[in-house]
């Protein structure tokens, strides 16, 4: 067996007994779909992920790519090629796509709980896949020039990234210095260095459509200083036929380095110059609009929710890797019978602790699970509703609220958890032998690539609650409410909705105080500080709070279902969804009446102390 364990079961659960799924199938652009076709793209998906598409996973972190700065190119392993090639015959990269792309009319929802089995198990391998998904952002934004490009960037399989980060520009995007200098043909000549870009160079597409920040110079162009005064380019490494999409002399971009990882090492991580080597790069602009920005973020939302999701895909994986160990290892004896040297020895999950630590990643691995999910079913409404031409003003604002939880909270609870899933394993989970060494090092990136869990926090704060005047906040909000009031469940569960509801108002109290604060700004600037010290633990405590909702709506779903006849595995699933769901609501929620003390006494104490003193 391969090193990944999946979660089909789970999966499933959050799709057609939780979220529903099925209800928005068969009509709109899911015209084509219903549950057994999604059940069936699952299943046959999770055998390609359970199977070969794992085998890469550990070979090619010991075999990394390697750079031949000679002629700027990268020598993959076999191995991910293979891996890379079962994703790719597999047309699987069809369900990422619209259907006038030849998607399959999969909503959104099945589409990330498919992601997830291929991230969870080969995640280089599912980022060496952008092509035909960047291609679809530029067919949506591209001149009729270039929606043929995009067709051809599908049609041959091209590779692509997205290019923002410079060596002074990381989470400052708009401190770019790249140029782009407009010619007399219409095209423009980039001028500058790029770093870290992820899969810039490798060996298996025939061309890399490159799509670039920079900041466009020309005659009549009104150069404006930050995001707004940069541009969206497409650099392609080879030019190509236009009507063939044929490849023809080499374009001036170049990797001039690839980066040495503590972890990812299968996906390169690039230095990408422009016109630096004696050739030309040219770029085209982008829907012949400046309004790269904008256009940038339609990628950027989706790779934030496909880190979320890699994330947690990986805590799944890792937490099922540590039960399973759980399960085998014998080691001391029961607690109560500790003194009684003769006991009978036991497996470890007779540890209260080891129960707690393995109770603390299930209710994490599949409450983040469904948060990536609810937030997935707001994309399939706005899907519906854009196709029906009605209003999604609101679906997208929740999308837009729940991506920095996904991604921010995900990738953080992930890194937490899967240090629990090796502790798990005593001295035996610090080896190369099991994979969650691999799995630490390979998720940590999670929470440092598109955009810090620092900037998450302030995304979420500034721009998805303020900017937003709390609408899309107070819908979940509502929802949440509309849980508590409903008492249904027939009482059971009361005292984990009592606590869900203090949950509630704690994290109300923590908002409130922090809009105090920015309120208090107005007046003393210095006030700003006391919000930015607690945006991060804001942005937790609503994923703490989300989590225990939905955790404790899914304990609904299975005590109803316990009520009827279920097989005994069904049984064991279903009582463990009620035991995270209590787990979590007694020993995690109460934490955040801690949090809204130490927000609400929030001082700047730690702003005034000199630097030197750090
Ligand atoms: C990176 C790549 O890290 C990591 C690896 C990716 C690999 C991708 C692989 C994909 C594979 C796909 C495979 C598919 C296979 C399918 C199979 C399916 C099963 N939302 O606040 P302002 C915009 S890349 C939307 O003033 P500042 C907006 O236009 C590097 N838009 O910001 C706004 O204008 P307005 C990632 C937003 O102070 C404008 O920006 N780097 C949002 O100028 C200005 O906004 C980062 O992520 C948003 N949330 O700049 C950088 N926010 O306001 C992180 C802003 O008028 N830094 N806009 O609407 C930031 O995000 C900063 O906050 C900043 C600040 C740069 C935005
Ligand atoms: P910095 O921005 O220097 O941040 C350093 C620290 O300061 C962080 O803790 C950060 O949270 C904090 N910080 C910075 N600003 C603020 C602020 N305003 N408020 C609070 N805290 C702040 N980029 C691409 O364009 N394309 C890619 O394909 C790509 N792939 C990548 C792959 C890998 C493996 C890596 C490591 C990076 C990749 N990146 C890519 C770049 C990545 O998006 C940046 O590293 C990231 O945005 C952070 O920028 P930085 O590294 O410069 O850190």
């Amino acid at each position: 067996m391969g090193h990944f364990r999946s979660n089909l079961r789970d999966l499933e659960f959050n799709l057609f007994e939780v979220f529903g799924v099925q209800e928005r199938m068969g009509t709109g652009p899911f015209e084509g779909m219903d549950v057994e076709t999604a059940r069936g793209v699952l299943k046959e998906l999770n055998a390609v992920a359970t199977g070969p598409l794992a085998e890469s996973f550990a070979d090619a972190d010991r075999n990394p790519p390697v750079f031949d700065p000679a002629t700027h190119s990268v020598t993959l392993p076999q191995s991910l090629k293979d891996a890379y090639k079962v994703l790719w015959d597999g047309e699987w990269w069809r369900l990422g796509l619209p259907n006038e792309l030849g998607g399959y009319g999969i909503p959104p929802s099945v589409q990330w709980a498919a992601a997830e089995l291929i991230l969870g198990s080969n995640p280089a391998a599912f980022m060496y896949m952008a092509g035909p998904n960047f291609a679809s952002v530029v067919h949506r934004n591209g001149t009729d020039e270039q929606k043929r490009w995009a067709e051809i960037m599908i049609d041959r399989a091209w590779g692509a990234t997205m290019v923002l980060t410079e060596p002074d520009a990381g989470s400052d995007v708009g401190a770019g210095r790249t140029k782009a200098i407009q010619q007399a043909d219409g095209t423009w000549h980039i001028e500058g260095v790029k770093r870290f870009i992820t899969s810039a160079e490798q060996d298996m597409t025939e061309n890399i459509m490159h799509l670039v920040l920079a900041r466009p110079e020309g005659p009549g162009l009104d150069p404006k200083p930050g995001t707004k005064g940069l541009s969206l380019f497409l650099v392609p490494k080879f030019h190509f036929d236009p009507e063939t999409g044929e490849p023809g002399e080499r374009n001036g971009a170049f990797v001039t380095g690839v980066e040495h990882k503590m972890g990812l090492k299968a996906s390169t991580t690039c230095e990408l110059t422009f016109g630096q080597h004696g050739t030309p790069a040219v770029g085209w602009l982008l829907g012949d609009v400046h309004d790269g920005i904008a256009q940038m973020f339609e990628v950027i939302e989706y790779a934030r929710m496909m880190v979320g999701t890699k994330a947690i895909g990986t805590l799944s994986a890792g937490y099922l890797a540590a039960l399973e160990y759980a399960k085998e290892r014998m080691q001391g004896a029961d607690l109560p019978k500790m003194l009684d040297k003769t006991a009978p020895r036991v497996t470890i999950t007779h540890h209260p602790d080891v129960r707690r630590i393995l109770m603390l990643q299930k209710a994490y691995a599949e409450g983040l699970r469904a948060v990536y999910t609810y937030t997935a079913t707001f994309q399939d409404e706005i899907r519906l509703g854009q196709a029906a031409g009605t209003d999604v003003s609101l679906a997208e604002s929740v999308n837009d609220l729940l991506l920095p939880i996904v991604k921010g909270v995900g990738s953080e609870r992930a890194t937490e958890m899967l240090l629990l899933s090796l502790q798990t394993l005593g001295g035996s989970g610090y080896l190369q032998d099991y994979p969650i060494e691999q799995y630490i090092r390979d998720a940590k990136i999670d929470s440092l690539y598109e955009g810090t869990t620092a900037i998450q926090s302030l995304d979420f704060l500034f721009r998805k609650i303020v900017r937003n005047n709390g609408q899309a906040l107070t819908h979940v909000a509502g929802e949440i409410q509309a849980f508590l009031d409903a008492e249904s469940g027939n009482g059971r569960l009361k005292e984990e909705r009592a606590l869900l509801a203090t949950a509630l108002a704690d994290v109300q109290g923590i908002l409130g105080s922090l809009t105090g604060y920015l309120m208090a700004s107005a007046q003393d600037p210095a006030s700003m500080y006391k919000v930015g010290q607690h945006t991060v633990r804001l942005l937790m405590a609503v994923g703490d709070l989300l989590i225990g909702w939905l955790l404790l709506r899914q304990a609904e779903v299975a005590l109803t279902a316990l009520g009827g006849e279920v097989s005994a595995k069904d049984q064991a699933f279903y009582e463990g969804k009620v035991g995270a769901a209590r787990f979590f609501a007694k020993t995690v929620l109460p934490q955040l009446a801690a949090q809204r003390v130490i927000v609400e006494t929030a001082d700047n104490a730690l702003m005034d102390l000199p630097e030197a003193a750090f």
